[in-house]
Order: C-alpha cells, then structure tokens, then sequence
C-alpha cells in the first residue's frame, strides 16, 4: 500500500495525448543536444514544498495534508520519507534536496535534534538503495527558528552563529553520508531591517568566516560535490546580502571564495532582484559560477517570493540555453522548488504539478537546442562585435593602444559610420519562429 496508489507512474505519452497523469513533451531517455533529457534536466524534488509545506500562509491554516496519516512527529517524518519516494518514482525524478528540519522533527533541543537526523537518515538512505534516488543537494534551516530572528552567519548574536555553525556541521555530515552532489547555503535572514542598528562591516566578515569554516569542514571529510550559495534579494529581510549573482560574485570575491563556491540560481530570486532568470543564470556562467537551479517562477504582479511550478516555455527556453552554453549540468541539476497554490490541496495536485514543470523545461530544451543548432542568433550575435576581431577593436584586446592613441584614432575618423542595428524585434520574431515552428 502506498500514499498515492490511484496514481499511476507516469509516462511520456507525446503532445497530441489528453491523459493528464503523462508527459506530453518530456520523453526520458529521448537524446537531445547529445544526452538523454533525464541527464540534460536532472530534474529534482524539494523536500518542503513536496513533502512539508501544506498551504499555510498569513491569512488562513494549511489546506493540504502533508502529515500522510500520521501523528506522531517521528511517524509524520517517515511517512513522509516513503511519500517522496513513491512520489519520485511514480514521477521518474532521479534527485531530491532538503533542509534538515524538513526530514526530521527538531524536538526540544538541538542535540535530540541531531539524533532524530540519525534515524532519519538511516531511513532515507535505506530508501535510496532501494530506489536508486540520489541527493543533489541538502542544506540547513538556518532561519526559521527564533533564535535566528537576527539572522545566523550575520547574527549580532555570537550563539546564535555557534548554532547554525552546528546545524550545518550536521547537514554537511549527512548530505556527505547519503552521497550528494551538492550543499546549497541560501542567506535565509542574512542581511538586515535598518541599518540604525546593524554593523554591516562585522554582519558580512562574520558571513564569510562562517563560509570559510563550512568549506573548510566539507572539504576535510571529503566533499566530493558543490558548496552552491543562493542569491535572494529580499524577503524575509529588506537588505539581503546575497542580493544577486553579482552581489554574491563580488562578496565571494572579496573574501577569497570564489574557488571554493558556485552559485544555484532561482527564477523567481531573480525576478525579485529586477532581473530576468536568465540574466542571473549569464552572470554565473560567465563569472565560472555555474552550479545549480531552483526551477519555479514568481508571479510578475505580486512582489514576494510565490515559488510557482514553472510553466512559462520562454524563460524556461532562454534558461536551458543558458544551461547549454555552460556545457550542461555537472553536479548541479533543475530542482523543483516549488509548491502548489493553496487551492490546489490535493494529492494529485502535486503530481500535475510536477508534470506541468517537467514538461515545461523538456519543451525549453528542446528549443535550446534548436537555437543552437539554427546557428543564426548565434551568428547575430557574433556578427554583432566583429569591430572587435580585426582593426582597432583588436588592438584594444591586445593591449596595443593608449588613451591618447585612441584619440588621435576618433580624430581621423570623424564620426562613427559603421555602427548597426541592434535587431531586437528581428531576434524575438526569430525566437518564435524557432519555438513553435510551422503551424
Ligand atoms: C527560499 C529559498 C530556499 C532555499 C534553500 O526562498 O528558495 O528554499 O532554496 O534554503
Ligand atoms: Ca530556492
Ligand atoms: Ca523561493
């Protein structure tokens, strides 16, 4: 018996099918642009939204049952255990992530909750040789709890640093233990209200030293995978410090970490921060930082955090493109971190959800590659700066030129002449045509 047996395991089933409970365009072991999809997306679960979260928010209680039957905290945990993994295989998901709290009760100290970890541990990990599932990241819930009401590495509270420093040892002990590929750090309340009573010089040196020990640990007992840290601009707090990629890119920079860090972006982190999913997923990549995904999307008229499924073929499109040109996933992979509408309570719910994501990014694979393959935005694009191959543009890159060089240059020419079109409208229509082909 499990949780979801009037589900059945879902197949891909192609575009034209009208059975709800199949893929439609994610086809698992199709190859595209070299491997098979399951390889090119490594689609995982999230543990909170999938398995915790039950449609709590500021107005009204949960609405979704997410206790499968249970009452007792340590039951409620390993029921919750096996949902997933139904859920995963039911699904074909190879990954899953979590924070700590979210596969064990803390009880009423942090030690009992380190033995509960344990069991849980022992559990999930009994669970994943069964089912041949594989972590692909695990992190610490370093914000929920009171005492990180000020934050945890940017505390002004020594304890409170000490404890998370202790959560993280945990995580970092059992992500290694179950064989994940990946440690996630999201600064949950890392940043600040009013800078009335903030030393922000301290918060952020107090930030990376915590970093610094966590890598240190991680590497020691023989990490094999990626320490990720997760941009996020605001919400809970006004200032976060890891505001975006590049803010995140000069901190790491500053304090020497860049080598030991990359970064895993989330579609709706970067809407947040004013800036399209995209654009955060270039600015990784270009900076070396590529790592991992949070797949979901926000919703463009609200200004908080939604952690929708993603459904929205032209970002996910643009993402994977972008996935693409990093030469594809390592260690990383596209995690779900996303959680139905308080509206959609039910089980099933969760599974169309699911499907609708995974779906979403097949199709935004597919038109990657078919990007790339045309060759012409490419081509645009190349075109685009080649006064940068040859003539002056070339002796600017080779350092040949001065200030006052170029100077003279800009006198003997006059005016620029040769400046073209940026073809934005060209490019989009090109993007559509690429996308849904002949009608
Ligand atoms: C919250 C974050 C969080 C991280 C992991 O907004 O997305 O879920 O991914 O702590
Ligand atoms: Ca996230
Ligand atoms: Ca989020």
């Amino acid at each position: 018996m499990g949780y979801f047996d009037h589900i059945p395991n879902i197949k891909y089933e192609g575009a034209s099918s009208q059975n709800p409970f199949a893929f439609h365009y994610y086809d698992a072991d199709a190859l595209i642009a070299g491997k098979p999809m399951r390889e090119q997306l490594k689609f995982a679960m999230s543990y909170w939204h999938t398995l915790c979260a039950d449609g709590t928010d500021m107005f009204g209680v949960g609405t979704q049952d997410k206790f499968f039957g249970a009452t007792d905290p340590m039951e409620i945990s390993r029921r919750r255990a096996e949902a997933g993994f139904e859920l995963m295989e039911k699904l074909d998901i190879d990954y899953f992530c979590f924070h700590d709290r979210d596969i064990a009760p803390e009880g009423n100290s942090i030690s009992e909750f380190h033995k509960n970890l344990d069991i849980m541990t022992d559990f999930i990990e009994e669970k994943m040789h069964e089912t041949n599932k594989k972590l692909l990241w695990g992190t610490a819930n370093c914000f929920s709890r009171p005492r990180y009401m000020h934050g945890a590495g940017t505390s002004p509270n020594a304890d409170s640093f000490a404890f998370a420093a202790a959560q993280i040892k945990k995580a970092i002990d059992i992500t290694i233990r179950l064989g994940g590929t990946g440690y996630v750090f999201w600064g949950g309340r890392e940043g600040y209200e009013t800078l009335l009573n903030t030393n922000m010089a301290l918060e952020q040196d107090n930030m990376a030293r915590l970093l610094s020990m966590a890598a240190d640990y991680a590497y020691s007992k023989g990490f094999q995978g990626d320490l990720y840290i997760e941009p996020k601009p605001k919400e809970p707090t006004k200032h976060q410090y890891d505001f975006d990629a590049a803010a995140v890119i000069g901190f790491l920079r500053k304090y020497g970490l860049e080598k030991q860090f990359k970064l895993n972006i989330e579609a709706n982190h970067a809407t947040l921060a004013g800036h399209t999913f995209a654009h955060e997923l270039c600015t990784a990549r270009i900076n070396g930082m590529f790592g991992s995904i949070d797949a979901n999307q926000g919703d463009m008229l609200l200004g908080w955090d939604t952690d929708q499924f993603p459904t929205n073929v032209y970002d996910a499109a643009l993402c994977m493109l972008e996935v693409l040109r990093a030469g594809g996933f390592t260690n990383g992979g596209l995690n779900f971190d996303a959680k139905t509408r308080r509206g959609s309570f039910t089980h099933d719910d969760i599974f169309l959800a699911y499907i609708a994501g995974m779906d979403t990014f097949a199709l935004g694979l597919k038109i990657a590659d078919r990007i790339i393959k045309d060759g012409r935005l490419d081509r645009f694009v190349s075109e685009r700066y080649s006064s940068w191959s040859n003539g002056i543009g070339a002796d600017i890159i080779a350092g040949k030129v001065k200030l006052e060089d170029l100077c003279d240059y800009a006198y003997r020419l006059g005016e620029v002449t040769s400046i073209a079109s940026g073809g934005q409208e060209r490019l989009e229509a090109l993007l559509q045509q690429l996308m849904f082909g002949a009608q």
